[in-house]
């Protein structure tokens, strides 16, 4: 049989310039809609991008497309959005500094909140549904002010030490810096096209961007002008990485920075008066010889044995708790102890399954301190003692989760199932002295997940994750719910004085 006519395939660079480019970018970096760069869409299943062309995105910018273009056309477009960009898109230091802007220049403003709360006990809750920001008096839990965010915003907010400002990261590299007590975004700079994370100096000072694209680390002052990058990079020049992550640590004055790619850690001192660093080297060509990096933002690199996804600190920040995600589907993830001052990996560290590392917590338990993680994969709390670096216990939970919390206050330590298909709907609540989950707190049929608990410790709060979902305010000991607020997909929640005092129950 001759075959029939078959329609040519679809030219969906064509279709993506004539129909998608005015929003996202001629090079697919993002404008007014999202970038759409594979590095930014690695979460989105291939159908549910086909359903936001077709369909478009409710209360967003995104119109639909099913009625101008054919099944095949949407399906060649996602095909053709999960490709890289050629040539790869720049963003250098230039278009760093010509993306900033300062609509609200800090001194204009008022030295104290507009609306009347404890500003220690105000909560930033990030709403991924229609990508809004909602501040909840911690108290009264009444909402005192929704603004619209940049478009996903991922990893958790970053506070001044005073509790003022606060920054978001959104993964398309947009940092964005709010005056909490008068209510205005006063800066926002493009720090790259895809962003891990940021961190804050604990003197306020810095903020630092770790990007996957491009390969680089940025550096800005309090109001986000760009004071200087580095390209992630092996000594030599010759490797470039992904940055996993940065984070501050306040007792050493410095950043410490995770690479994807390669297997360093990095810490850059933010202390004007840190020592030179002897062994990173650099020819002068003046003097005609080797002299030391200047300790004050220069680049103290550890070597490892393995690159590291994310990490985390112990209580003294003498040491970084990394983990490295399996390489192949069927492998395991491992994980290890860094000293960060002999700069080397002391310890494996026994973690059943990757966790979201950022997630886990630690507490006082038996003369000792422990560490207690969720991971992604498997069922149950991995609990650590932080001496021996040992395992302690392996706490059952429903399925497996992303979020951990509790509070100094607290007995108790909540986790969520939320990558379970069938116990996404529960909360578990573990008792810190016996490591054993003591109750549940349940959703039926829908997702239960993040906890945050007030400035006190009395109540705690968690997400109904669902685009029509809620905050829901615990009472942090008899477990009944207090009050729920309507939210739009609440992905995170954070407490002002939580977050600036380093509670021991919280991210940081
Ligand atoms: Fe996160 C924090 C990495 C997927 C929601 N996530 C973080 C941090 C890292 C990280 C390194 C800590 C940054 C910080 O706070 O400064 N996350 C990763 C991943 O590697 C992973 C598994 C894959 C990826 O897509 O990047 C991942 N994360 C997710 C999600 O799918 C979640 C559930 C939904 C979303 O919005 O993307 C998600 N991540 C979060 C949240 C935090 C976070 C809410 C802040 C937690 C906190 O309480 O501090």
């Amino acid at each position: 049989m001759a075959p029939s006519a078959a329609r040519a395939e679809p030219d969906a660079a064509a279709l993506y310039q004539q129909h998608c480019a005015a929003c996202h970018g001629a090079q697919r970096t993002g404008g007014m809609g999202p970038a759409l760069l594979p590095e930014s869409l690695e979460r989105l299943r291939p159908t549910e991008a086909q359903r936001t062309i077709a369909q478009g995105r409710t209360a967003t910018q995104m119109p639909a497309f099913g009625a101008q273009l054919a099944a095949d056309e949407i399906a060649a477009l996602v095909r053709w959005i999960h490709q890289p960009v050629q040539p790869a898109p720049r963003w250098d230091e230039a278009d760093i500094r010509a993306s900033r802007t300062a609509p609200a220049p800090t001194a204009a403003l008022s030295s104290r909140p507009v609306w009347s709360a404890d500003p220690m006990n105000l909560f930033v809750v990030v709403e991924g549904g229609d990508h809004h920001v909602s501040l909840v008096d911690g108290d009264r839990f009444e909402l005192i002010a929704r603004f619209p965010s940049r478009y996903a915003l991922h990893g958790g907010p970053k506070f001044t030490p005073e509790g003022r400002f606060v920054f978001f990261g959104s993964r398309d590299g947009w940092i964005t810096k709010y005056d909490l007590w008068n209510l205005r975004v006063v800066a926002e700079v493009r720090a790259g096209l895809n962003m891990r994370n940021i961190a804050v100096s604990s003197d306020g000072r810095h903020v630092m961007a770790a990007n996957y694209l491009p390969r680089t680390l940025a550096l800005f002052d309090a109001d986000l002008n760009l004071q200087r990058s580095w390209a992630a990079t092996t000594r030599d020049g010759r490797t470039a990485s992904r940055v996993s992550a940065v984070y501050d640590a306040a007792p050493r004055r410095s950043f410490v920075v995770a690479m994807k790619d390669i297997p360093e850690l990095w810490e850059i001192s933010y202390d004007p008066q840190a020592a030179p660093i002897h062994d990173g080297l650099v020819h002068d060509h003046a003097l005609g010889e080797a002299i030391a990096t200047p300790g004050h933002l220069g680049v103290r690199r550890t070597l490892l044995d393995e690159p590291l996804d994310d990490f985390f600190f112990d209580p003294a920040y003498r040491h970084a708790l990394g983990a490295t995600r399996p390489k192949t589907e069927a492998g395991a993830a491992t994980a290890q102890v860094v000293n960060l001052d002999i700069r080397r990996k002391i310890a494996d560290l026994p973690l059943a399954g990757m966790p979201h590392l950022g997630s886990g917590i630690t507490w006082a338990w038996k003369g000792t301190t422990v560490l207690a993680s969720p991971n992604l994969k498997g069922q149950g709390v991995d609990v650590i003692d932080m001496a021996t670096w040992k395992p302690v216990a392996t706490i059952p939970t429903p399925g497996p989760g992303f979020f951990m919390r509790s509070h100094a206050a607290s007995p108790y330590a909540w986790t969520d199932s939320m990558m379970s298909p069938t116990a996404r709907d529960t909360l578990t609540v573990i008792d810190k002295a016996t490591l054993q989950p003591v109750a549940t707190v349940r959703e039926p049929g829908r997702t239960l997940a993040h906890i945050e608990f007030t400035r006190d410790g009395r109540h705690a709060l968690a997400s109904v994750w669902e685009d029509d979902g809620a905050l829901i305010v615990y009472d942090a000991r008899t477990l009944q719910e207090v009050k729920r607020l309507p939210m739009r997909k609440p992905v995170g929640k954070y407490n002002v004085w939580n977050k600036i005092t380093r509670e021991e129950g919280t991210s940081h």
